[in-house]
């Protein structure tokens, strides 16, 4: 009878043990997860304003880069230059085709008296124009001249055409002998 109590007793002991066990590791558990949440939010408040710092740098550094002067024969607006040239040379200067895309260069642009390229083809899928730098030219653009492009898989280059005494834009052959507008920005 004796060992019997003695063997109640150990076990009770274990239970209690086991119960100080679980509980203490709770505790540690609640504690570390605390720890863990300060971390986040200190990484968190870091990182964001790391990127505030990133954005004011890139701003300064573009607002320097615009102040740039255009090279001779250039025509500033804005942060780009313009000039009426072949494409080859166009790319040879780090520029690109024209795109147009706001009416505010569309009003500069129209300075210009010729039939030149601008920077857009439906060349990768008849019907789908893309200007140069991969955004959608829409075909309801009331640029277009006789109101849309003609189609067709010859005509896949974009030209001004004159069209009532105003410039506006058709789809043309790219063999067509002709310059292009070219845009240089000077922030890229
Ligand atoms: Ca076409």
């Amino acid at each position: 009878m004796h060992s019997v109590s003695l063997s109640r007793s150990g076990k009770y002991h274990d239970v209690k043990d086991f119960l100080a066990v679980v509980v203490l590791l709770g505790l540690l558990s609640v504690v570390l997860l605390g720890r863990l949440i300060g971390l986040a939010i200190k990484y968190k408040t870091d990182v964001e304003q790391l990127l505030l710092t990133l954005e004011d740098l890139t701003e300064q550094r573009d607002a320097l880069l615009c102040k740039q002067e255009c090279l001779d024969g250039w025509n500033k607006f804005g942060c780009k230059c313009y000039k009426t040239s072949d494409t080859e040379f166009c790319v040879s200067h780090g520029a690109d085709l024209v795109v147009v895309d706001g009416k505010e260069e569309m009003d500069f642009i129209s300075g210009w008296y010729s039939m030149y390229w601008l920077g857009a083809t439906d060349a990768a899928g008849e019907g789908t124009w893309r200007w140069v730098d991969g955004t959608v030219l829409s075909l309801d653009n009331p640029s277009w001249s006789r109101g849309g492009p003609q189609g067709g898989g010859g005509k896949n280059c974009l030209r001004r055409a004159l069209e009532q005494n105003q410039y506006k834009w058709t789809d043309v052959s790219c063999d067509t002998m002709t310059y292009g507008l070219c845009e240089q920005n000077l922030i890229k």
